[in-house]
């Protein structure tokens, strides 16, 4: 017997396109990342030499147009990559993310047809790597705040001073997705493509993480850094646009989360099968039982709200508050997944050959990022009262 989490048939309800975007993912992960993502993560080393073959695979930007080299999934094709992705580890799923919803998306969204056009298909082809700057030191939940400054010169281009904190591919892009200001407030922030090898661009990876270690983490430095026009994100402007760029990302860590969850389950359920004490299968104990029913509940519930967001975004009625809905639950549930199924795994479940811890571990940056729990919360507190909790 396999340990289906699908228990209510989604397959059946995905496209015949859908289904096999999944299949072809599931096996690039089966196949490529769960033979050594164990190793890496213990080494604390972001496996690169994946990057070509998700490329190919066209998971970079993959619900962007094809006329920019993507891949030109709908949503939930989209999302079902990062689910299956993140099945492997957070960390190869937050590379896909940053690339495609916060690296990608901005200049899609935000830029001139000439910046799609030179940067969009070397992203796709993974030959262009990306990251995103918006937290800072003093300014993670409230990026409102955020101190780093872009200077306007006489001659249309501008300075930029100032620093990012957590940024996921600091160290190994090519450009840096910068949000600045350029006034006074946080409506005159504005986004700015960075490549990495200006002068005053500087980048220290993040040492002494216990959670999501096969991913680089950095910080991003900016001294006097000079940018000609051309690198402003013209169609950007305000807070609103980097939020914009968030809710594409936690649309997409929605769906991984039910990966990193699913991928803990079916190892509790292989282990509680096999392992014996007081001479029968720990699967055969009443308290086990519990554990891996509410276990499988919760990935349904999961499964069930990642699928309607989605052919909500493709039909164009999703809304924001909605995505923290989802991001908020499905984190939260696959956090608690993953301790059970290492609770169940015993002494085993604290061993790397296993997934249970390390997906554990990696949740705990995937509960925190992409706004806190806490953050989304109160962004549904606003939802349901109409009255804002922030200010
Ligand atoms: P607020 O006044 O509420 O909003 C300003 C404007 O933005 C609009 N808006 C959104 N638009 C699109 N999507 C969203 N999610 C939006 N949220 C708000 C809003 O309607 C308003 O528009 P307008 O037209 O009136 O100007 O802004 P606020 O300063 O009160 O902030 C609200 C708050 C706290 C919810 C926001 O700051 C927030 O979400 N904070 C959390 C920060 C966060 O999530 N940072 C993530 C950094 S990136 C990252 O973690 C990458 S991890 C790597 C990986 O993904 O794998
Ligand atoms: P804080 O904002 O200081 O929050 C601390 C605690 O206070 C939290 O529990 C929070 O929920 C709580 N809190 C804050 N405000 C309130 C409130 N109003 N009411 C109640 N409680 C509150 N950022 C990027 O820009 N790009 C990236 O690529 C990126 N990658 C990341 C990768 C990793 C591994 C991690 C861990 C983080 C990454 N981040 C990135 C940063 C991430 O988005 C921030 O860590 C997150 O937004 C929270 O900010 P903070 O850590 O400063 O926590």
């Amino acid at each position: 017997m396999t340990p289906a989490t699908d228990f209510f048939n989604i397959d059946s309800v995905l496209s015949e396109e859908e289904r096999a975007v999944r299949d072809s993912v599931r096996r690039f992960v089966d196949e490529r990342v769960l033979p050594i993502i164990g190793r890496c993560y213990v080494d604390g080393r972001f496996p690169r030499e994946l990057v070509p073959a998700m490329a190919e695979l066209g998971l970079f930007g993959a619900n962007l147009p094809e006329q920019y080299g993507c891949a030109g999934l709908n949503n939930v094709a989209y999302g079902l990559i990062m689910q299956e992705l993140e099945r492997g580890d957070s960390g190869i799923r937050s590379f896909a993310s940053v690339q495609g919803a916060l690296a990608m998306y901005p200049i899609y969204a935000f830029g001139t047809e000439e910046q799609k056009r030179r940067y969009l298909p070397g992203m796709a082809s993974g030959e262009i790597i990306g990251c995103f700057g918006l937290t800072e030191p003093d300014f993670g939940s409230n990026p409102a705040g955020m101190i780093t400054t872009a200077r306007e010169r006489p001659d249309g281009s501008y300075v930029l001073n100032g620093a990012k904190m957590w940024i996921t591919n600091g160290s190994t892009a090519h450009l840096a997705i910068v949000w600045a200001k350029t006034g006074a407030d946080e409506r005159t922030i504005r986004g700015f493509i960075v490549p990495t090898d200006t002068p005053g661009f500087s980048a220290r990876d993040q040492k002494g993480k216990l959670s999501l270690r096969a991913s680089d983490t950095s910080e991003l430095v900016f001294q006097d850094l000079c940018l000609p026009k051309s690198q402003l994100l013209p169609g950007s402007g305000g807070l609103k646009s980097p939020l914009m760029c968030l809710t594409q990302a936690r649309y997409g860590i929605a769906w991984g989360a039910v990966g990193a969850a699913s991928a803990c389950y079916e190892e509790a359920v292989r282990y509680a099968r096999s392992r014996v004490m007081f001479g029968r299968p720990i699967g055969g104990f009443q308290l086990q039982q519990a554990r891996l029913a509410e276990m499988l509940t919760e990935i349904v519930k999961a499964q069930l709200v990642v699928l309607h967001l989605g052919r909500l975004k493709d039909a164009g009625t999703y809304t924001p508050q909605q995505v923290s809905l989802a991001k908020r639950n499905n984190v939260n549930m696959a956090t608690e997944i993953a301790r059970e199924a290492r609770r169940l795994l015993g002494a085993n479940g604290i061993l790397a050959e296993y997934g249970a811890m390390r997906h554990m571990e990696n949740l705990e940056s995937v509960y925190t990022y992409e706004g806190t729990h806490d953050i989304h919360t109160l962004i549904l507190g606003q939802a349901i009262t109409g009255l804002d909790a922030f200010t």
